[in-house]
């Protein structure tokens, strides 16, 4: 029994007066696994916690209910760590817009605090020759720090968003460390081959290190990238879908839109998930076809609300949102229902299977889950789906409708097509993709990654500076 340590920059729990477990796609994940394996969640426990009583009770409650081990950060290091580096720094570079992308030199300096934090406690818990699993762009230094102190482990590194060209890579200040900091990893992940061939350019042009096929030569060991695109827990929905909550929210949501066709888009409110321009392209289908039977439901979970960036893309959306229901409605219908608010699961997987089209459209998005989420809540496989070729799901889904999300005529065409499609153009295209999710599901995802990672070849550890 190998054991594993999974390592997210936060722990999939809220605390508040009683600690309430999250279910996102990564805990769903690793469910198998925890059942046959020893298991061990380290990350930040969210929020600041700053009495030391306290901070000993949530630890060993955390642990003895799941597993986790929770570190504390302070709310000065969480500023300049996650909501400076990880969040306007790097997230805005890693999605090629170099423009949104703000450097500060404290901020780095708290992002490698924080990453040594991570790096000195999963040293001190990892058993001998276990495997840690580290994910996304807020560690990127940690794989470098955990091996420098315990050679011995099995270090995995994934990341969930693209990996970017050279070009734009290359205009961070800490480009250098960031690399070293991945390379000091025995197993790279990312979602496509794109954003691996990227990276292994970027490695080449940097730090001047070859690739040969999915081998790196890093300092003092070799390190092994491989694609690995993520999925979701098909379980979860199916299962979900013969709850009595599902079925009585679809009902609901039937009868409130009937008559009606439903066009639907979910995501965090993020610029990179481009909801003004899906509004522009909305904006113009009204204009064209005038139609007054489409309603587009628009629900955009509030997400890093303290980054500029994002409080300026809500009065973004507000304001075109406005604009298009102050010229489309009419007493009894209107056009786009903005929904800043997060809505239950039950509700969103009857919300995906009420939704004639899904608007998948980022400008760019490392996977996108929403995307498989709507196929797999599509079981009599009639509905659309519209996804925008930046999004890595574009790679898999190619049945979908697939366009360009800077394009806004195009896709005020692909919506108007996607309405006017016959149910059995919808099926044909729509099955082999839902086939495809169900076959290669988040479990799937894991699995791979973690027996990837368990086959590392230690024996081929080079002396340090090799
Ligand atoms: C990053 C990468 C990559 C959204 N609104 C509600 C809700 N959600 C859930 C969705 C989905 C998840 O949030 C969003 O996942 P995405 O993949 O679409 O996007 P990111 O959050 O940006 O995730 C992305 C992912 O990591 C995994 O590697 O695919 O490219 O950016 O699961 O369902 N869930 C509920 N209510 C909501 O209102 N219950």
């Amino acid at each position: 029994m190998v054991a594993l340590i999974n390592v997210s920059n936060r722990l999939p729990v809220t605390i508040a007066n009683t600690i309430k477990p999250s279910s996102g796609g990564l805990v769903s994940a690793l469910e198998g696994y925890r059942k046959t394996h020893d298991f061990m969640w380290v990350g930040w426990s969210g929020g600041p916690v700053d009495s030391p009583r306290r901070q000993r009770e949530l630890a060993e409650e955390l642990k003895s209910r799941f597993g986790y081990h929770p570190l504390f950060i302070s709310q000065q290091d969480i500023e300049a760590y996650y909501t400076g580096f990880s969040n306007s720094s790097l997230w805005p570079l890693l999605h090629y817009l170099p423009s949104y992308s703000r450097f500060d030199h404290n901020w780095f300096e708290a992002y490698k605090k924080v990453n040594f934090v991570f790096a000195e406690n999963i040293a001190e818990l990892a058993e001998k020759d276990a495997l840690v699993w580290v994910h996304d762009y807020h560690l990127m230094l940690l794989p470098r720090l955990l091996h420098e102190l315990r050679p011995d482990l099995r270090i995995g590194y994934f990341l969930h968003t693209p990996f970017p060209s050279y070009e734009i890579f290359r205009c961070h200040p800490n480009r250098q460390e960031l690399l070293e900091g991945l390379l000091g990893a025995d197993l790279i992940g990312f979602h496509t081959s794109g954003y691996l061939r990227h990276f292994r350019s970027t490695v080449l042009r940097l730090l001047g290190r070859e690739s040969r096929i999915n081998t790196i030569a890093g300092k003092g060991h070799d390190v092994t990238i491989g694609v690995y695109p993520i999925s979701i827990p098909t379980d979860k929905f199916l299962q979900k879908m013969t709850s009595a909550a599902y079925s009585r929210h679809l009902e609901e949501y039937r009868r409130a839109y009937a008559g009606k066709k439903v066009v639907i888009g979910v995501e965090r409110l993020d610029y990179t998930k481009g909801v003004p321009r899906r509004l522009e392209a909305i904006e113009a289908f009204l204009k064209r076809t005038g139609r007054k039977d489409v309603v587009f439901i628009f629900i955009n979970v509030p997400s890093r609300e303290s980054v500029p960036a994002y409080q300026a893309l809500r009065r973004e959306i507000e304001h075109k949102v406005s604009r298009i229901n102050g010229n489309f409605a009419s007493i009894g219908n209107i056009p786009v229902h903005f929904i800043h608010q997060s809505v239950n699961f039950s509700r969103l997987c009857a919300l995906y299977t009420l939704a004639d089209v899904a608007m998948v459209t980022p400008l760019v998005d490392g996977m996108n889950l929403v995307a498989k989420e709507y196929l797999i809540c599509k079981p009599d496989g009639d509905g659309v789906l519209i996804l925008s070729e930046f999004a890595g799901a574009a790679q898999e889904l190619p049945q979908a409708s697939i366009v360009n999300p800077y394009d806004t005529a195009q896709m005020a065409r692909a919506l108007e097509n996607a309405l006017n499609r016959t149910p059995e153009e919808r099926q044909k295209r729509l099955a082999p993709m839902r086939r495809r999710i169900l076959r290669y599901n988040a479990q799937r995802w894991a699995g791979d990654f973690i027996a990837d990672l368990a086959g590392v070849d230690k024996s081929v550890e080079k002396g340090a500076g090799a």
